[in-house]
């Protein structure tokens, strides 16, 4: 049950030139010069906030960082069609999506420098906290959904996943139950062309919305370097949940234009020629076009405009680099509720080995020729 033909809907093409397209221009037909400065200045935020990730982890900061680098239009487009009390739920490469949810921009590295269990308070901001298993948002945005359905709350949820997400049975099983209990629910597949280094012509033979039509799920593919476009298709997915319309898939065309994550090396297994491709469809050129063409670029808003990215990014740095060790025996916290026999064993454990109890060691390697 296709929503809309399978061409990715698009309202301003490469060039910054609009596209005519009544329907979908119609879904943003609010947005003015403020409005379309707004979402350049959040896409030129995130991407010094990612930019910054990148670098504090090459510099010993972070453990990791998975970067968003190419995703700032789907990323910013869906995240700013959402409502305050709509539930995100995330991979580990949606800090742009957390970003406009109003979560501190300082918070956004607590995780990947291995001092916290998670970045930020969930319920403060109605975004889950990064997830690395890859697929299981699916299910949890779906039973969100459903129980706040039985609620009666007229909210949505999202679930945000990759293209390789999308072979996984969580989506599957996800996608299934959604469409049988008409939960409230979009999902929203970021078809960035590569699940590390497998490409997406592995995971499916047709365009992976139409796995939506499956299941009975309106369905539509999107140009997901095109802001506006993204906006447009995820507010009339969003407003048909909420009014009780049910579950719809959207599937954004998009490209990962750094590694998977800081750990991987795209050159051993993707081409250069590709990459330089991908380079002239860049999400935040596009905009940058589009303000140039209708008179909304002048140097005194660009210089807002870095000054505000130059402000962030240095409060992302120096917030990460202050951030305390926390004391080792916090790993345990926070497991259980109440009192769990093995943790408790395995935190007097883990303080013994600490403070070099050579009983354990021996303990350890009983055994071992
Ligand atoms: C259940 C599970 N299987 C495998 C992995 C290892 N893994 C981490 S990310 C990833 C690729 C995911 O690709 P995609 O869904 O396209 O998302 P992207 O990373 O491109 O945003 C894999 C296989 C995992 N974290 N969880
Ligand atoms: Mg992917």
């Amino acid at each position: 049950m296709p929503d809309r033909p399978n061409y990715p809907v698009q309202l301003v093409q490469p060039d910054g030139h609009r596209v005519l397209d009544r329907e979908h221009a119609a879904l943003v037909a609010d947005i003015g010069p403020e409005q379309l400065r707004a979402l350049y200045t959040d896409m030129v935020v995130v991407r010094r906030i990612d930019i910054e990730g990148t670098a504090l982890q090459r510099q010993g900061q972070l453990g990791l960082w998975a970067p968003l680098l190419g995703q700032e239009a789907t990323q910013v487009g869906s995240a700013r069609a959402l409502h305050p009390d709509d539930y995100v739920f995330c991979s580990y490469r949606e800090a742009a999506v957390a970003y406009c949810r109003g979560v501190d921009p300082t918070e956004l590295t607590r995780l990947w420098r291995g001092v916290a269990h998670s970045c930020w308070d969930p319920d403060a901001v109605s975004m889950t906290n990064p997830n690395i298993i890859v697929g299981s948002q699916g299910l949890h945005a779906t039973g969100y959904a459903y129980a706040a359905h039985l609620d009666g709350a007229e909210i949505a949820t999202i679930a945000y996943f990759g293209d390789g997400a999308s072979s996984q049975g969580d989506i599957a099983e996800a996608l299934g139950f959604a469409a049988g209990w008409g939960a409230p629910v979009v999902f929203l597949c970021q078809n960035n062309h590569w699940a590390i280094s497998e490409p997406v012509r592995v995971q499916s033979q047709t365009p992976i919305v139409r796995r939506a039509y499956g299941y009975g799920i309106p369905g539509v593919q999107v140009d997901g370097n095109d802001v506006l476009a993204v906006l447009a298709v995820t507010r009339q997915a969003i407003e048909r949940a909420r009014s009780g319309g049910g579950p719809s898939f959207i599937e954004a065309i998009t490209y990962r234009m750094g590694p998977h994550t800081t750990a991987d090396d795209p050159t051993r297994y993707r081409a250069a020629a590709e990459l330089e491709e991908w380079s002239h469809r860049d999400p935040i050129d596009r905009l940058r076009r589009l303000l140039e063409h209708e008179g909304l670029l002048d140097a005194e808003f660009e210089a807002r405009v870095t000054a505000r990215a130059d402000e962030v990014g240095a409060q992302v740095r120096t917030a990460t680099i202050d951030m305390p060790d926390p004391d080792p025996s916090a790993l345990f916290d926070h497991v259980y509720t109440t009192p769990h026999a093995l943790i408790t064993e395995e935190r007097r454990e883990y303080a013994a080995y600490l403070a070099g109890d050579p009983g354990l060691d021996a303990a350890r390697t009983e055994g071992v020729p």
